[in-house]
C-alpha cells in the first residue's frame, strides 16, 4: 500500500516526533548487541508484546527502558537514518525532531554524543533523501525545574551557536499528570530569550486548563496534541483567534486510550471550530504507524475528507520551523 496511495505522496511536515520513539524492536536489539546492553526483554517477539498501553505512564515506562540501547554518536545516527527512510517513504520532506536529553544524560550518556549523532543522521538523510530537519530539545516535566534549567543551560554552553539553524526549539514532554506547564515556567522563559521557538505537550491526558497554560505562562507557539481543546468552546476559539497549532497525533490517542476509538477522535470537532491542526506520529515505532500511516488512519477512521488532509499537510509545512526558503520548495 506504502507510495500506492495519494496521502502518502502528499508533501508533508512532521511536528511532532520523538526520535526515542521510532526505535523499532529489531533496531534495538541490533543496538544493545552492539553496545553490551541486556534489555528488559528476551526477544523482538516479547518486546513487541509489552505494547499494550492503559495509559501514557505506561508507555513511558517502556519508552524510558528501551531507550538503554541507545549509548553512541553511531546509535543516535542510525535512529535518525531509519526514521527519515521510513517516513520519507510516506512523504515527510521535513521534520522539527523532538529528543529527550534527559532521557540519555541521566543514564551517563554524553550530551555530545546524542546531539553530534542526531546532528549526523540528519546530515546524511537530507543528502540520501532531500529531506530536511532541525532539533528541538525537549524537557521531562516529571523531573524538577531545576534539572531541566541545567539542561537547557548545558545546551545552550555547546550548542547555542546552532540556534535558528540546526537547533530551532524547546518543548515539554513526559508525565502530564501532576507536572503543569507552569513547573517548567523559568526554562522557557531562557529559552526563549536566546531565540528558541516554543513548544509544549498539553491536552494529551489533560484540560483544557492545561492548554491556556501552555499558552498563558509558557508563550508556546504550538502545543503538541492539545485534543482536551475540544472540550472547550472558549479555548478552540482561542487557538483559532490566535492562530496556535495543534500538532495532532491519531494513533498515539488510540495506543494510549486517549480516545476510546477513532470514530470519536476530537479532530473534526477542532476542525469545525477554526482550530489550526497538523497530523504527526508521535512514537510511531510504538504506536503502530508512521506519518501517512496516521494520515490513512484520519481519513479511513476519523472520517476526514481529502480537502481537510491536504489542508493538515500544507498547515504542517507553514507551521514548520524549516526556513521560509524551505518551505516554499516543499509546497
Ligand atoms: C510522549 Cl505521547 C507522549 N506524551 C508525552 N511525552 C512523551 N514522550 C514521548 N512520547
Ligand atoms: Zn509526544
Amino acid at each position: 500500500a506504502t507510495g500506492e496511495d495519494p496521502l502518502m505522496s502528499l508533501p508533508k511536515a512532521e511536528l511532532h516526533l520523538h526520535i526515542e520513539g521510532t526505535l523499532e524492536p529489531d533496531l534495538a536489539f541490533a543496538l544493545a548487541r552492539r553496545n553490551g546492553v541486556t534489555l528488559p526483554y528476551a526477544s523482538v517477539e516479547e518486546l513487541r508484546a509489552a505494547y499494550r498501553f492503559a495509559s501514557l505512564q505506561e508507555f513511558l515506562d517502556l519508552y524510558y527502558a528501551c531507550m538503554s540501547a541507545l549509548r553512541t554518536r553511531r546509535d543516535f545516527a542510525d535512529l535518525v537514518l531509519a526514521y527519515l527512510r521510513h517516513a520519507h517513504a510516506q512523504g515527510l520532506r521535513h521534520v522539527d525532531m523532538f529528543f529527550d536529553p534527559e532521557g540519555h544524560t541521566e543514564r551517563g550518556v554524553p550530551l555530545e554524543e546524542v546531539v553530534e549523532g542526531l546532528r549526523d543522521g540528519l546530515r546524511e538523510g537530507e543528502a540520501e533523501l532531500g529531506v530536511t530537519g532541525t532539533l528541538v530539545m525537549c524537557v521531562l516535566r516529571h523531573l524538577p525545574e531545576e534539572t531541566s534549567l541545567r539542561t537547557l543551560d548545558a545546551m545552550l554552553d555547546r550548542y547555542g551557536d546552532l540556534i535558528g539553524t540546526e537547533w530551532t526549539g524547546i518543548g515539554l514532554d513526559s508525565s502530564e499528570q501532576g507536572n503543569p506547564p507552569a513547573k517548567h515556567a523559568r526554562v522557557f522563559a531562557r529559552a526563549r530569550a536566546a531565540g528558541l521557538r516554543l513548544v509544549a505537550h498539553a491536552g494529551e491526558e489533560g484540560t483544557p486548563e492545561d492548554v491556556t497554560q501552555a499558552l498563558d505562562v509558557l508563550h508556546v507557539e504550538h502545543v503538541d496534541h492539545g485534543v482536551a481543546a475540544a472540550g472547550s468552546a472558549a479555548v478552540m476559539r482561542r487557538l483559532a483567534d490566535e492562530h496556535i497549532t495543534l500538532t495532532v497525533c491519531p494513533l498515539s490517542n488510540l495506543a494510549l486510550q486517549v480516545t476510546p476509538d477513532l470514530a470519536r477522535h476530537p479532530l473534526p470537532t477542532l476542525i469545525a471550530h477554526g482550530v489550526p491542526v497538523t497530523i504527526n506520529s508521535d512514537d510511531p515505532a510504538y504506536f503502530g504507524g508512521y506519518l501517512g500511516d496516521n494520515f490513512i488512519a484520519a481519513r479511513d477512521r476519523i472520517g476526514l475528507t481529502e480537502a481537510q488532509l491536504v489542508a493538515c499537510a500544507r498547515e504542517s509545512v507553514d507551521a514548520s520551523f524549516a526556513t521560509p526558503a524551505r518551505q516554499a520548495a516543499i509546497r
